[in-house]
């Protein structure tokens, strides 16, 4: 992805400002959607002078947050800065100005980014901007991070479909039902954060057995803040169409609750990106087993809670 054949060798200090630009980043869940989260930070002489991130759609951008955070004293201090940012500066005029411009007018000496905006209207064109302009840019510090931070904005624009997050809920003897009914196989805790997690994601979906027999909600009740859109899966809908049609509507990310055959059918497409599985100690003797996980996956994080354990997956290489 690097612009430069060579790759800049990046210090301890220019590690630490970009895990700050992640975290800053990070504050903008949840209200910049459609838009990526971007944090920035600016220093000069070890130390840093100004910081901000993107808040919510429609209004500044990190850098510009990031500029008016410096403090007047500071301002002489701008000539020998560098600025970094977890997403390349802007080339275009969206609902703000181009930062690439912003940045250029400060007159600033460095720009460290952390990856390429995928965004059809830049992709290097902001990087770039900056160049011809005089400024030293270096692109890809903590670029897996700063890929992972924005995983439903860059799955989004580079693959014209939403980020998939496959879910499920399995027992110690491997089903994920009794055939019957439905299990309740979560606890108090998990399903809490199954209801953070949809408060987080545009889109969830169950195929049209589940919808029938369990009538889920699939609505965020035992957490705050948004529903997803609601989609029940139909035999009459192949996937690739309602996929091509979720892109259509802008919806950045999916989370896909089950059945088994929803589930099977997403794996056995390659279509997924994340796979959340909550596995129980209880058991059930026999019902309807649990998807297999496909082969090519790489382990985010393993939690207990309580006495279940949630391990989320995903590729092995993005
Ligand atoms: C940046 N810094 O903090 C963000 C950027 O409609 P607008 O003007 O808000 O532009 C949205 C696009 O700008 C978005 O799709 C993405 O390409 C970029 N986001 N760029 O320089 C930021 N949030
Ligand atoms: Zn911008």
């Amino acid at each position: 992805m690097e612009h430069d054949n060579k790759q800049p060798v990046w210090t301890d200090d220019d590690v630490k400002y970009m895990r700050r630009c992640i975290q800053l980043a990070e504050n903008g869940l949840l209200s910049t959607r459609p838009n990526p989260m971007v944090g920035a930070v600016i220093t000069a002489r070890g130390r840093i002078i100004g910081e901000g991130y993107h808040v919510r759609c429609g209004q500044g951008h990190a850098e510009v947050n990031a500029f008016a955070s410096v403090r007047q004293d500071d301002e002489p201090l701008l000539k020998e800065a560098t600025v970094y940012v977890s997403l390349e500066p802007c080339s275009h005029w969206g609902k703000t100005p181009p930062c690439a411009d912003l940045i250029i007018s400060k007159g600033v000496k460095r720009v460290v980014v952390g990856i390429i905006d995928p965004f059809a209207q830049v992709q290097g064109r902001g990087i770039r901007k900056l160049r011809e302009a005089g400024i030293k840019v270096e692109v890809g510090l903590l670029e897996d991070e700063c890929w992972w931070l924005n995983r439903r904005f860059f799955t989004y624009h580079a693959q014209q479909r939403p980020y998939i997050i496959l879910k499920w809920a399995q027992t110690g003897d491997g089903f994920i039902d009794d055939h019957y009914h439905p299990v309740m196989i979560s606890n108090p805790q998990t399903q809490m954060l199954s209801h953070k997690l949809r408060s987080e994601e545009m889109a969830i979906l169950v195929g049209h057995t589940t919808a029938e027999r369990d009538k889920p909600a699939l609505n965020v009740r035992h957490w705050t803040g948004q529903d997803p859109k609601r989609i029940i899966l139909t035999h009459a809908r192949p996937l690739q169409q309602l996929i091509g049609d979720l892109h259509q509507q802008g919806i950045q990310s999916l989370i896909v609750e089950g059945g088994r055959k929803t589930l099977e059918s997403f794996i056995e497409a390659g279509l997924w990106d994340e796979i959340r599985r909550e596995l129980s100690p209880m058991t059930v003797g026999d019902g309807t087993p649990a998807p297999h996980l496909p082969a090519d996956i790489a382990i985010v994080s393993h939690h207990h809670y309580a006495d279940n354990t949630i391990t989320v997956y995903r590729r092995k290489q993005h």
